[in-house]
């Protein structure tokens, strides 16, 4: 394997054996395995190679011990026998073929071996050589339309193969810290913190900026630019570097010293937009802001600034921290994630910033999934209720709701889903008796589609199983706004129908929003009592920060949820933390704030 063995080729690779497999006809539970196996390490928010040298190859959820055996020896050895048996006897061409979207196992078998495509390195170009040359309509159950549509997906593929994609923020942020662990090797380091985007915990990050306070500026670069996960060196100077890592992210470092580490902790942080907010504003005052410091733009004028910051051979004021820096400006310290000239600086100069809402303010939460097989639509979570249940209580909550999906409404009448609703609800008192230990308050919800017509995926009858209900909407994601709109205040109207789950349906790395008009929702939500969800999930942070603004302007509530598969997915609240802050969401708009008894009457009325 020339490849580096990061995530996205290591979630390639798996997806080739399940091809080969395909092709072969070998087990489809083997199959199966291979594509979830591919899919957890496409998802994972840490370096596989990372969790393997920590020797925890085992807490990533979808690989079982056979292909964590595998792994081990890929890492090891830099192959897998077991792999390369796997793709014998294949036109090797058929394994970049797979790459493209739309081209499933069969028909890149089919077309490497049709166009004789053995070398893997140059089957894409072959194959578009061959859809252009019209070959492709000729083959055998292809035909004129799938060689436009292979031609067209070719096309992209080769285009997208340049972008590269934004970090999440779990893996930005694992990237960092791993950088941080490393640079805090350095005896030349004072302090290291992720700056930039990062730091105001942007839903996405482009590159990771890291400002390092040092009285030896040449020291740290030089250990900076030989980090071992580095591929290359971008460039370097006399205050700052940039590198590349293996897996193709930018990493940037800033050097300064402690005396006026304020001013570039400040400036690096961002955004661009706030900088440039905040350098106007400082100037109408007679002031010039750098990285370096704070300047005086007349002679003479007094700054009023404390002779104490002053450095005379320089000629600038410089600030050990970032608060003496907005101090000294008449500002009080604004945080990161609301320096986005979103009104932050007007707000600052009046003395009324927001007291943002902190992770400590959370009391629980209500959209969990748990491992209890409803029979739904949707994929079931994997960590039993006990488990949750104790995980919450590890967390300090006083109360958990679990909403699970709705059984699946196809192949089961009426009677049979309250039958299934039942049961569950007697399990889960069985279950809450027999752990007398565990102190949170348990809410047994569910998670219920709204059906393209606006009607609610369970029947009447079944509602009396559920203390409340998350509502999302998880198909047809097409409809025209006023048809979508229509139906979500439908599915909305139901009396125990309390919360919008994940309401813009976006997917971060995949898919945009539906169309809805937010406002006739917000005023829906706002008269009747129902709350937005504010979705941790990195994929989803869905409302996105922007629109929960909006909703708080609006005077929206909002609950911060999950939607945990898993029980140590609840610690990933804290990134719906991050986003309600980004919204300049205080503790009263955010209603999971509130002790128990409050939260109850709100939920249950
Ligand atoms: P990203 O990397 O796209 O997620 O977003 P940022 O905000 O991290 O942007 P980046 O990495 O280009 O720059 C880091 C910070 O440096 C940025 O937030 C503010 C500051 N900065 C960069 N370029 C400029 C500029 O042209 N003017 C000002 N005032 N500040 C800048
Ligand atoms: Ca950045
Ligand atoms: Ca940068
Ligand atoms: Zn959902």
């Amino acid at each position: 394997m020339a490849e580096k063995l990061t995530n996205e080729n290591i979630a390639r690779l798996l997806r080739q054996v399940s091809a080969a497999y395909t092709i072969k006809g070998i087990n489809r539970f083997r199959i199966i395995a291979y594509d979830k196996a591919s899919e957890a390490v496409e998802k994972s928010n840490i370096e596989v190679k990372d969790l393997w040298d920590e020797g925890r190859l085992s807490n990533l959820p979808g690989i079982g011990p056979t292909i964590a055996g595998h792994l081990d020896e890929l890492f090891k050895t830099g192959r897998v026998k077991r792999f390369e048996k796997a793709f014998q006897d294949l036109p090797q061409g058929m394994f970049p073929l797979l790459d493209v979207p739309g081209i499933g196992p069969k028909s890149s078998y089919k077309l490497a071996k049709e166009f004789k495509l053995h070398d893997a390195g140059k089957a894409i170009t072959g194959l578009l050589k061959a859809a252009q040359a019209g070959k492709i309509a000729k083959l055998d159950g292809f035909g004129e339309k799938s060689q436009a549509d292979i031609l067209d997906a070719l096309k992209r593929f080769k285009k997208g193969q340049v972008k590269k994609r934004r970090m999440s923020l779990p893996y930005a942020g694992a990237t960092a810290d791993q950088m941080l662990i490393y640079l805090k090797k350095s005896p030349a380091v004072v302090e290291a913190v992720p700056l930039g985007s990062l730091r105001r915990g942007v839903s996405t990050i482009g590159d990771i900026d890291i400002g390092v306070a040092t009285e030896n500026p040449g020291a740290v670069l030089e250990w900076f630019t030989a980090y071992p996960k580095k591929s290359k060196i971008v460039e370097t100077g006399p205050t700052g570097a940039t590198i590349l890592l293996e897996t193709g992210q930018q990493i940037d470092i800033r050097v300064q010293s402690p005396v006026s580490f304020g001013a570039m902790f400040q400036y690096f942080t961002g955004s661009k937009e706030h900088n440039i907010r905040l350098r106007e504003f400082a100037l109408r005052k007679g002031f010039s802001l750098s990285e370096y410091g704070i300047k005086k733009t007349s002679k003479g004028h007094n700054t009023g600034i404390p002779g104490k910051y002053f450095n005379k051979k320089l000629n600038i004021y410089e600030f050990p921290t970032e608060e003496e820096f907005y101090h000294v400006l008449g500002l009080p310290w604004i945080p990161p994630e609301i320096r986005e000239n979103s009104g932050e600086i007007e707000k600052a100069v009046k003395n009324r910033l927001p007291r943002l809402i902190e992770l400590k303010d959370i009391k629980g939460e209500v959209h969990v999934h748990s491992d209890y097989n409803l029979k739904p639509s949707h994929d079931l979570g994997s960590s039993s209720l006990e488990d949750l249940l104790k995980t919450a209580d590890g967390m300090g909550y006083e109360y958990l709701g679990i909403s699970d999906h709705n059984p699946r409404l196809a192949n089961h009448t009426e009677k049979d889903i309250e039958l299934i609703m039942k049961g569950r609800k007697d399990k889960y008192e069985h279950i809450l008796v027999s752990n007398k230990n565990v102190r949170v308050k348990l809410f047994i919800m569910l998670e219920v589609d709204i059906l393209p017509d606006g009607k609610l995926a369970l029947p009447e009858r079944a509602f009396q199983y559920v203390d409340a209900v998350v509502v999302s909407v998880h198909s047809s994601f097409g409809m025209s706004k006023e048809k979508m709109t229509d139906r979500i205040i439908k599915g909305l109207s139901y009396p125990k129908a309390k919360i919008l789950g994940h309401p813009t349906g976006r997917l971060i790395a995949s898919r945009e929003g539906y169309e809805v008009n937010w406002q006739k929702v917000f005023d829906f939500c706002k008269k009747y009592n129902k709350a937005l969800e504010i979705n941790s999930y990195p994929d989803r942070l869905d409302l996105p920060d922007v629109m929960v603004k909006r909703a708080i302007e609006n005077g929206n509530k909002l609950v911060i949820d999950t939607d945990s598969h898993h029980k140590d997915q609840m610690r990933l609240i804290a990134y719906g933390v991050t986003v309600a802050r980004r919204g300049w969401a205080e503790k009263s708009d955010i209603l999971n704030t509130l002790p128990y008894n409050e939260f109850k009457s709100w939920l249950t009325a």
